[in-house]
């Protein structure tokens, strides 16, 4: 029984008291972090307590198997111990809610920002414009338009829906949140590593919502800087480039309907 209770412990002090994953993974932004670490907490949590009961069941089958026919001490109404079982799960349960509170206020938390981006999404696909630039990204299905943003900088979203409601989730970061028409769903990024994240709508919002992808990528400052200088600086060199494209300037997308007419 000792040696079964200490296998879990020799392993964890053999990982080199590295903190397991519980199957999560820690992401690529400051906050996807924390979410990180509050889930790490849970499950340590859980495990603990989930541990306890297992080895109090055993412990009360055991030591407290019918013997005979005489009736066993009675202990109800047993004043402390039902004043403990109830405060204990209640101190518990205020535990994991102000942690919660704490990560939570982290992740709406909304600091003063150099770069903001409006993620308008659409049905099917999203744009991604950057204000005081002329950098506009859309892009819809199979397109896969990427949202570019410099890392180890807090990057401000607001996030916006045109039609019906969408899902804004990127699972390198962690992060989910509802594209609602009519609301301004506000938000702070600040990526910790460079690379392209895949991201994809998580709300059912019609006849292509599976194929409602588009991808971050994280670029150093100085290459989002380039970046953003690629568009054209002044919005009638963008509209000539644009007609020496042979293309309209303001990309108006194009909803992708089925014969039925069924969105
Ligand atoms: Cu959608």
């Amino acid at each position: 029984m000792r040696r079964a209770a200490a296998l879990p412990l020799a392993a964890l002090a053999l990982s080199g008291c590295t903190v397991p994953t519980f199957g999560a993974s820690a992401g690529d932004t400051t906050s996807s972090r924390s979410v990180y670490h509050l889930w790490q907490g849970f499950s340590i949590g859980a495990a603990i307590i989930g541990t306890l009961v297992l080895v109090l069941l055993a412990w009360a089958i055991l030591r407290y198997r019918r013997k005979g026919d005489a009736i066993p001490t009675q202990y109800q109404y047993h004043i402390p111990l039902e004043l403990t079982y109830t405060i204990v799960p209640i101190l518990i349960v205020f535990g994991l809610f102000a942690a919660t509170m704490v990560v939570e206020n982290k992740e709406v938390a909304n600091p003063p920002t150099k770069v903001t981006i409006d993620v308008n999404a659409f049905q099917w696909g999203w744009k991604f414009s950057y204000p005081g630039t002329n950098a506009v990204v859309v892009g819809q299905t199979t397109q896969t338009p990427v949202m570019v943003m410099p890392v180890n900088t807090d990057v401000h979203i607001n996030l916006t829906s045109t039609d019906v409601i969408h899902g804004f989730y990127v699972k390198a970061f962690n992060f989910s949140r509802y594209a609602l028409p009519g609301i301004d769903n506000q938000f702070t990024f600040r990526a910790v590593n460079t690379g392209t994240f895949f991201g994809q709508c998580t709300q059912l919002c019609g006849l292509y919502h599976s194929l409602m992808f588009f991808k971050v990528k994280v670029v150093s400052a100085s290459a989002y800087q380039t970046w953003l200088a690629g568009f054209t600086n002044s919005a009638a060199a963008q509209a000539a480039a644009a007609a020496q494209a042979g293309q309209s300037a303001t990309y108006v997308p194009t909803k992708v309907t089925n014969s039925s007419g069924v969105k």
